[in-house]
């Protein structure tokens, strides 16, 4: 989408920090991190959230999610851990509308049964 933030990022209109990229996916440092390790990884195609993408093109879940274990794998962080969120909609706190997962580790985290 033309007026989408995240796929300016894909096509590299505007800089990011990636630190993952493949064929189908693209993960990146996120500009407000709310942990030592905050990235974001997202489809390189657009969809405007997790409902959206999983009824219109569910393989790119696994896409996603076998993107967030390579580079986990590679950059140390499954060793100690890390939490994967993504937001939807208003409640949700949802800011940017192309589907994003939040990767945060590199530290202890709070809230979720800590
Ligand atoms: P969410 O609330 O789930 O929609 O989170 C959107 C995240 O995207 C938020 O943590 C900040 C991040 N973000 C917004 N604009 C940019 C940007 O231009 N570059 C980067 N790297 N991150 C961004």
């Amino acid at each position: 989408m033309s007026d989408c933030i995240f796929c300016k990022i894909v096509k590299e209109e505007i800089p990011s920090t990636r630190v993952y990229e493949d064929e189908f996916v693209i993960g990146f440092r996120d500009l407000n991190p709310l942990a030592k390790e905050h990235l974001l990884f997202i489809h390189r195609d657009h969809s405007k959230d997790i409902n959206d993408l999983s009824d219109a093109n569910p393989a790119q879940l696994s896409d996603v999610f076998k993107a967030i274990s390579s580079y986990s794998k590679s950059s140390g962080l499954a060793s100690s851990g890390f939490r994967v969120v993504t937001n939807l909609g208003s409640d949700g706190c949802q800011t940017v509308f192309h589907t994003h997962f939040h990767v945060l580790g590199g530290e202890k985290l709070g809230g979720f049964g800590s």
